[in-house]
């Protein structure tokens, strides 16, 4: 088994406003991907450089010295491959290949060339659920052309005996609202779609297909990527039919009255099936294998589930076999969701994480994505610097979704611009519910021309609104702004071996007041505090460790924070502002 442990995991406080304790071993050699800064790319808004309004290959090259600016790792590219763009991209005609308006194989290899210049590591999407309807291996698969009759899962239906109509075989629902089940007249039978109708399932109890996808991995990393994150792991598998080959249908779930909503019904049968996990296992051999045989850099699994502790940690790996590198933690996203933004709520989001985490395994902290309403959004602008912070100080990875680091907010998308396949599938009334497009509008260069996405006349999407205030050109030129504070995060954390290496304390001082604390012997110590609440509070830091008493320096503040830099604290009595932020050291 490799040596992954970064943290030898003491957790010692339980009750909720005592502090909790996360100890480190430094001892052992860290790999690169263990302290990384992950940016995810969404190319379709990134950087537009052939002026048709999409976001490019070329587009993100262009910007590359951007992401080295920053200081971040790596970038992870949502998908690029060969798709009628159906769901941007989540419905792959050919894997193998480029999207014609994100450019060519060519324009990859430069990307992939000028990254490594720039030691910038890159990872693709890897969607392995579903492939498009339009690929070459679903129309085979129509055709029951040899090698590929069960590429899909395909099922004749059940007969209903008091009409004597076909009916789907179970009343499973996709994602994207209704029927998971789709009729093929070709082929006369259903075929399963657990996203869009024109995103069939593939079938991983078929091995031709569980290798064809193991190539898929092969043929990237030949290409020089970094590691995959792996898309919609909890619905990869599906329960065995029984031995007349039916499914179970799935039962009501009491969380919506919607009946099209695939919260409707609970989704026992067709997610988080015990497959899923050795499958991951199994890819991660893949990319072991190539390191064995080439050489190089690890190259890393990150999965894509918001499945349940119980099951999202198994994606670790075990005693004997290794996993994936990172399953992401969307735990600072969906409680806040559930709950609003607190520091309890902070605090069960990363009790959460690290009280289930399996020893030695590194922990990772997602504050956005394409699928979730922007982080400035959904937590409040104010706490934009705040959240920045704390995934920045807490141990692990931190992931970044692009525009995170400006304060991005969502765009505002009428009925009529809505392009996303969940909010097409709704009406006018609710599609604000589902649709993802807010999240999705153009990144925010400068405050010239469609914000200095594309030189051309039209974006795919809207731009929002304030990207006159909100974009990289007046965030680089300002004394103070999110981008400022972000990069000098960035640095703390690759400087800091404290923030590296170092044990964690963590705790909710009061209702408004969260506080982490990492620190390492012979090494500074660095403190976080942020007020969540919108009155000021007066904090006393040594009830939160008795040792904090000498003064504390200031080394970042949140964008309205009226502190100086490089001032000293008294930690007994450290006044903040509502939703001040602070990171201090005890240097
Ligand atoms: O978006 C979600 C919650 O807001 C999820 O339920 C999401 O549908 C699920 O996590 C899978 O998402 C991924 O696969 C989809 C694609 O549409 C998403 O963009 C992608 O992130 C299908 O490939």
């Amino acid at each position: 088994m490799e040596l992954l442990s970064l943290l030898t995991l003491l957790l010692l406080a339980i009750a909720s406003n005592e502090a909790c304790q996360v100890q480190s071993s430094s001892s052992e050699t860290t790999d690169w991907w263990q302290t990384a800064q992950f940016y995810q790319i969404y190319p379709r808004s990134f950087k537009d450089s052939d002026g048709d309004g999409i976001g490019d290959l070329n587009g993100i090259t262009s910007k590359l010295e951007y992401l080295k600016d920053l200081g971040v790792t790596a970038a992870w590219l949502s998908p690029i491959f060969k798709s009628p763009m159906v769901d941007f991209g989540y419905d792959i005609s050919d894997f193998f290949d480029i999207q014609p308006e994100y450019g060519t194989l060519k324009d990859f290899r430069a990307l992939i060339k000028r990254a490594k210049e720039l030691d910038l590591k890159i990872v693709l999407d890897f969607v392995p659920n579903h492939s498009s309807n339009e690929s070459e291996w679903f129309q085979k698969s129509v055709k029951r052309e040899k090698g590929y009759e069960d590429y899909y899962v395909w099922h004749d239906g059940k007969v209903n005996s008091t009409t004597g109509k076909r009916e789907p075989p179970t009343n499973w629902l996709q994602y994207f609202r209704g029927s998971a089940w789709e009729w093929n007249d070709q082929r006369q039978q259903y075929y399963l779609h657990q996203f869009a109708v024109q995103q069939p399932d593939l079938n991983y109890r078929n091995p031709l297909v569980v290798e064809q996808m193991k190539r898929v991995l092969r043929y990237w990393l030949n290409e020089g990527v970094s590691g995959f994150r792996c898309d919609a792991l909890p619905p990869l598998f599906e329960v065995l039919p029984d031995g007349d080959g039916q499914f179970p249908d799935e039962v009501v779930s009491g969380s919506t009255e919607d009946e099209e909503d695939r919260d409707y019904l609970t989704t026992t049968y067709i997610e988080n099936q015990p497959e899923t996990i050795d499958m991951v296992y199994q890819w991660r051999t893949v990319l072991d294998d190539h390191k064995r045989i080439y050489g190089g850099n690890s190259s890393v699994l990150l999965i894509e589930t918001y499945s349940p502790a119980w099951f999202t940690m198994q994606f670790y790996g075990n005693r004997s076999t290794e996993g994936a590198h990172l399953p992401f933690n969307f735990n600072l996203i969906t409680v806040m969701e559930q709950k609003g933004i607190s520091a309890s709520n902070v605090q069960e989001a990363i009790d959460l994480w690290l009280k289930n985490m399996p020893a030695g395994r590194t922990p990772n902290w997602v504050l956005g994505n394409h699928d979730k309403r922007r982080a400035a959004s959904r937590y409040g602008k104010e706490h934009i610097d705040g959240m920045n912070m704390l995934v920045m100080i807490l141990p692990g990875v931190s992931v970044t979704y692009q525009g995170e680091e400006i304060g991005m907010t969502d765009g505002e998308i009428s009925w009529e611009d809505t392009v996303d396949p969940w909010g097409c599938n709704s009406n006018p009334d609710i599609y604000e519910q589902y649709t993802r497009d807010p999240e999705r509008t153009p990144f925010q260069w400068t405050g010239g021309t469609n914000a200095g996405f594309t030189n051309g006349s039209t974006t795919w999407l809207p731009l929002a609104a304030d990207y006159e205030t909100i974009n990289v050109e007046k965030e680089l030129s300002d004394g103070v702004s999110h981008l400022k504070i972000y990069k000098q995060l960035v640095a703390l954390r690759r400087s800091s071996k404290t923030l590296q290496n170092g044990s964690t304390k963590y705790q909710t001082l009061s209702e408004d007041i969260f506080v982490v604390q990492r620190s390492l012997t012979k090494s500074a110590t660095i403190v976080l505090v942020i007020n969540f609440g919108s009155v000021a509070k007066i904090v006393d830091l040594s009830q939160f460790d008795k040792n904090r008493t000498e003064s504390l320096l200031l080394l970042i503040g949140s964008i309205d924070s009226t502190k100086k830099k490089g001032t000293r604290y008294d930690p007994k009595s450290l006044s903040l502002d509502p939703s001040e932020a602070l990171v201090l050291t005890s240097e």
